[in-house]
């Protein structure tokens, strides 16, 4: 290793011991016969000092030359100095540019104004050396944590399914098609059937892992690739998973309020509690909800952007709209018995975005031959799927989650490109 230690190893060792750490050059300050220089590393800062009469000749004259971003090895001793910055310093005996930094990026990534997201996501490493950046992926890579503990905790299995698959699940028009050898395939939309299908043999499963969406449109809140976190039970129907889901949304808040403090702090913003349980409200509700608002729908109509800002401006934070029609979601979704115009099914919004989708599925076999017939599908193309329900398929009842945008709110951005760390869109397929 070309380090010894860490930045954060740094506090907890005694004055004076030997360290060799790594990182890049974050500035340099020359004060003529003194020269500090911040190291940041993946992990925190420490500030460089080099004296003139106390560091070997010519590391003041390196220091003064080293471009800022540049990555140095660092020799020396540890030295608790209360003038420093987190009390402690590193006495530079020797240091190494092992990388010199040949450009500066055309924006500060320690303030000041920002260019558009566009031109900072073409040298994107760079631009996640920002402060700020670097607090949203660390909130990521947290919640991300955070959900595996919990769905693992409630007893369900980490599953992996295909991604290049033979049909599309959640609607034709956002497919992409991929050559597979000599035929067409799909990048997966969603892992749905797969999900469903493993049900049978494991009872209930979870899977963190790409969606692919041809979106045609550049928004704030679509993306080409996103990740999402799908969950499916045996054994349970919707009303089962709107529960498990609000309790992964307010046991992750709550952990990341304990386990991300700095990073929130980074960003401004406190990390928002919810409580349980979230408002569920009927779409019909939501419906009268906007005529009194002084907006007309009709019964069947999709709730639009602006309806939804209308209904999260009413409502704001965490709540559930259920029961949409039939008609408006995926053959899968189990119709209710009373009122089969009406199915199964919930959206988790957050204000106006909407996280997760999720309901009772069908489970059997002939129910859904009827709905896939009934979406203009053809129950021959979904032989591979419908095949397993002869065997005893359970109910089951499941939801997928939208990671990335489940991060937008936790960390109060505005633009999902901000918590992908390669974002894909229409436009960029690049870097
Ligand atoms: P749905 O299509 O609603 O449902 O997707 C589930 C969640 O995934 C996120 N999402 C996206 N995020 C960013 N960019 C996109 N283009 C994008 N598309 C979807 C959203 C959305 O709520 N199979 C069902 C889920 C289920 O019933 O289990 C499904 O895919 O947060």
């Amino acid at each position: 290793m070309l380090r010894t230690h860490r930045t954060s190893d740094l506090g907890r060792l005694r004055d004076g011991q030997r360290v060799r750490i790594a990182g890049w050059v974050s500035s340099v300050r020359d004060q003529g016969s003194i020269s500090f220089l911040i190291l940041r590393d993946g992990w925190g800062e420490v500030q460089v000092t080099a004296k003139r009469g106390e560091s070997p000749e010519g590391l003041l004259e390196l220091l003064r030359r080293v471009p800022e971003h540049s990555s140095v090895v660092v020799r020396g001793i540890v030295r608790r100095d209360p003038r420093a910055p987190g009390g402690l310093e590193v006495v530079p005996s020797r240091i190494s540019v092992v990388s010199r930094a040949r450009k500066q990026p055309p924006f500060s990534v320690y303030g000041g104004s920002l260019p558009s997201i566009d031109k900072r996501l073409d040298i994107r490493a760079v631009d996640l050396r920002r402060a700020k950046a670097r607090a949203i992926f660390r909130v990521r890579h947290a919640a991300l944590q955070a959900i595996r503990r919990f769905l693992d905790s409630r007893g369900l299995m980490e599953v992996q399914t295909p991604k290049i698959i033979a049909t599309a699940t959640e609607g034709g028009a956002d497919l992409f098609p991929v050559l597979y050898f000599d035929r067409e395939a799909f990048l997966a939309q969603s892992p749905q059937l797969y999900k469903e299908q493993l049900t049978m043999a494991f009872d209930g499963v979870f899977e963190i892992g790409p969606i692919f969406r041809a979106e045609p449109s550049r928004t704030l809140r679509h993306l080409s690739e996103a990740i999402s976190v799908d969950v499916e039970m045996a054994f349970a129907d919707y009303g089962d998973v709107m529960k498990l889901l609000e309790e992964m949304i307010v046991r992750v808040s709550r952990e990341l309020s304990r386990r991300a403090r700095e990073e929130f702090a980074v960003l401004g913003r406190e990390p928002e509690l919810p409580s349980r349980p979230f408002p569920r409200l009927t779409y019909e509700r939501c419906l009268s909800m906007l005529r009194d608002a002084g907006v007309e729908k009709e019964f069947g109509d999709d709730l639009s952007t602006e309806d939804l800002k209308e209904l999260g401006r009413m409502i704001g934070g965490y709540y559930f709209i259920t029961d949409w029609p039939t008609k408006l979601k995926p053959f899968y979704i189990k119709p209710k018995s009373r009122r089969p115009e009406l199915s199964e099914s919930f959206d988790l919004m957050h204000g106006d975005l909407e996280l997760s989708s999720g309901g009772t599925r069908i489970h059997r076999r002939s129910a859904l031959v009827r709905r896939l017939r009934e979406k203009g599908l053809k129950p021959r193309d979904f032989e591979y799927h419908l095949r397993v329900f002869d065997y005893g398929m359970p109910p089951h009842a499941g939801f997928g989650m939208g990671l990335d945008r489940f991060v937008m709110v936790l960390t109060g951005q505005e633009n999902i490109r901000e918590v992908v760390a390669y974002p894909r869109d229409i436009r960029r397929l690049t870097p």
